[in-house]
């Protein structure tokens, strides 16, 4: 790390901080600038396009920048993603080597997604979209009505998200399990990994929801072979990544029945074209990539710690492992 120093009004001598460059054309720039500044009023800020001198520039807060924007800068030591997913930097070709890159842990993000999760499997377990379909006709009918113990949701991914949506649904009393790469024990909830245990995971449940990263082992995971492998008329939510889903293979597993309906809030194409069928699919509920949204106010606290771990020269946390993926 270089460290610069200028001279204070009183004669001394005060380290200057080295900047981080945000760039997304999602986020909005200044709750972010305002976030961090308030933290680390010493930390310089800089929107892209307005780079200044590239040397300064030792951080990267970004979402969907391509590589060569970060290749730009010299004296690069971490880039920070504005969303936990890593997928947006992973496949960059221009990315520069041997960059830490730091995905987003926050708690309001957590809390957004497993609010997300619970909506969707109780709008599907109390049967809302029927009973506003009657709504619309004026019909009176009451549809029978099953426990949540019997209503098996299974969760793909147990990270940070998939944990506290899985918690959070087994304290309502569902029958939770999990599926994720390494073994779990959690309280209240039944655990699988590994591709050899997929096949039971999907026998078990019907309210499918993935919260796995988007890597090379986990694309196109919501497949018809999988799909045929859930109980016949499961449910599927996935709010996690549009490549998740070979989005054929759920259409044709609507029509056939085998899947009763899906929840979908990140799609291979965004924002979803206009003329794609699942905007007009009367058992497809689509929603723009909003599950859960990265709050700059509390997000940014992780960040800060993270540049003053580095400034320490000790380890960040929530650092990506760039052989996972994830
Ligand atoms: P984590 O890295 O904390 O958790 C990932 C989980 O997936 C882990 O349990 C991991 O297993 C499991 N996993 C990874 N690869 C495999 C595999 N090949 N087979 C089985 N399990 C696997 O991620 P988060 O929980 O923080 O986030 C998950 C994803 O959610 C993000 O990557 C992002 O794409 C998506 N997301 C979507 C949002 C939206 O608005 N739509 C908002 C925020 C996130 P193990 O525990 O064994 O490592
Ligand atoms: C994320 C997202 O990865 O919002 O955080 O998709």
């Amino acid at each position: 790390m270089r460290v610069k120093f200028t001279a204070s009004n009183d004669g001394t001598y005060i380290e200057i901080m080295p900047a981080l460059l945000f760039k997304s054309d999602s986020d909005p720039d200044r709750p972010w600038a305002e976030a961090l500044t308030a933290l680390m009023p010493e930390l310089e800020v800089r929107i892209w396009p307005e780079l200044g001198d590239v040397d300064d520039i030792e951080y990267a807060l970004i979402w969907k920048a391509p590589g060569d924007v970060l290749a730009r800068l010299p004296n690069l030591r971490a880039i920070f993603s504005i969303g936990a997913g890593v997928d947006h930097l992973i496949g960059e070709p221009d990315l520069p080597a041997g960059i830490r890159i730091i995905r987003m842990v926050d708690p309001s993000l957590t809390v957004g997604m497993s609010e997300y999760v619970i909506f969707h499997v109780l709008r599907h377990h109390r049967r809302m979209p029927e009973y506003e379909e009657q709504q619309r006709h004026q019909r009176w009918c009451m549809f029978p009505q099953r426990a949540p113990a019997e209503c098996r949701v299974g969760i793909m991914g147990l990270g940070v998200l998939g944990r506290d949506a899985a918690d959070k649904l087994a304290a309502l009393d569902f029958a939770v399990a999990g599926w994720s790469r390494s073994p779990k024990t959690i309280d209240g909830v039944e655990s699988f990994h590994g591709e050899a245990q997929l096949k039971d995971f999907l026998a078990r449940t019907d309210i499918l929801v993935c919260l796995l990263p988007l890597t090379p082992s986990t694309v196109g995971i919501l497949n018809r072979a999988n799909f045929a492998a859930l109980p016949k008329g499961a449910y599927v939510i996935n709010a996690a990544r549009g490549d998740h889903l070979i989005e054929v293979d759920l259409l044709e597993a609507l029509d056939s029945g085998s899947i009763a309906g899906a929840t979908l809030d990140a799609f291979h194409t965004e924002p979803l074209p206009p003329e794609h069928p699942f905007w007009r699919h009367p058992r497809v509920t689509v929603t723009p990539h909003v599950a859960s949204m990265t709050n700059p106010y509390t997000a940014a606290v992780q960040i800060v710690d993270n540049i003053r771990r580095l400034k320490q020269n000790q380890t960040p946390t929530n650092i990506v492992d760039l052989n996972r993926g994830y």
